[in-house]
């Protein structure tokens, strides 16, 4: 009697070794299977690695030249042409301190480099991502953002227009912000900002990734996700295009140390890198 149990139990011991093998091999293959519908479901629609020389892809990229951050108070922080190139495989968004470029008092002003693909590239959803490298002084920030419909419709929440600011870096401490905007930027303007402090992210080149779905937008960070939310009472629904930027201002608040901190001459150039951007459907 003894030895018949044990023969029955070790037959249900492989038994069950038998089922559990196979149903992990049935829960691998729903994985391969589902790994393979994801990267099956993104197509490329746009991308730019920015291998030439000079002047960004003009087919794909405006190039921004006025006074971004007027200030009263001090210098100017200006976004100019000339401080958008590709070189080295990567395009460049530079920053400087220049002559004072319009007739109020200032000593000098500053200028950066800014890209947006507005009436060029537009895409309703999909996934959006930048691989690069930020820079490293203070005074200025960096960021990788979409202006999707009318930012500036007040009303109907962020479902009309949402500005999505899949990062916002700073070379001179750990923060990194994830954001969006809605309902205009006055009286009625709503945020909800995302600011994290423990990622390792000022050596080297990252990737910054956005998906938006009708549901929800969804951040990472080098393929880790870092935020999700739908607004407050929904994504956009409209067409959004891209934006790369390098901004200075001598404001207050965003030369203060919760933001960019204070810009200083001296540190100046510097540079905002970007391998490429890529973005699927
Ligand atoms: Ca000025
Ligand atoms: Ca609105
Ligand atoms: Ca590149």
């Amino acid at each position: 009697m003894y030895s018949k149990h044990r023969t029955s139990a070790l037959f249900l011991v492989i038994l069950n070794l038998v089922c559990i093998s196979n149903s992990s091999n049935a829960q691998q293959k729903i994985e391969q299977k589902s790994t393979a519908a994801i990267e099956k479901k993104w197509e490329l629609t746009f991308s730019d690695e920015f291998n030439g020389v000079g002047v960004p892809d003009p087919s794909k990229w405006n190039t921004r030249e006025y006074n971004r951050r007027n200030n009263i108070n001090g210098p100017d922080g200006w976004w100019s042409k000339e401080d958008s190139y590709m070189e080295n495989g990567n395009l460049v968004i530079r920053v400087r301190a220049i002559p004072n470029k319009n007739d109020d008092n200032d000593s000098i002003d500053y200028s950066c480099g800014a890209l947006d693909s507005k009436g060029k590239f537009e895409q309703l959803y999909g996934k959006f991502e930048i691989r690069c490298k930020l820079p490293k002084k203070q005074g200025w920030w960096s960021a990788f953002w979409m202006m999707q419909g009318q930012v500036n419709q007040v009303g109907n929440d962020g479902v009309d227009g949402t500005e999505v600011d899949i990062f916002e870096g700073f070379g001179w401490g750990n923060k990194l912000n994830q954001a969006i905007h809605w309902d205009g930027y006055g009286k009625d303007h709503k945020k909800i900002p995302h600011p994290i402090y423990d990622l390792n992210i000022s050596e080297g080149f990252h990737t910054f990734t956005l998906i938006w779905t009708p549901e929800v937008y969804k951040f990472y960070v080098d393929g880790e996700e870092t935020w999700s939310t739908s607004g407050g009472a929904g994504v956009c629904n409209q067409l959004g295009h891209l934006l790369i930027t390098g901004e200075i201002s001598t404001d207050k608040f965003l030369s203060g140390n919760k933001w960019a901190n204070e810009p200083k001459p001296a540190l100046f150039p510097d540079y905002f890198l970007v391998d490429w951007v890529k973005v699927y459907k």
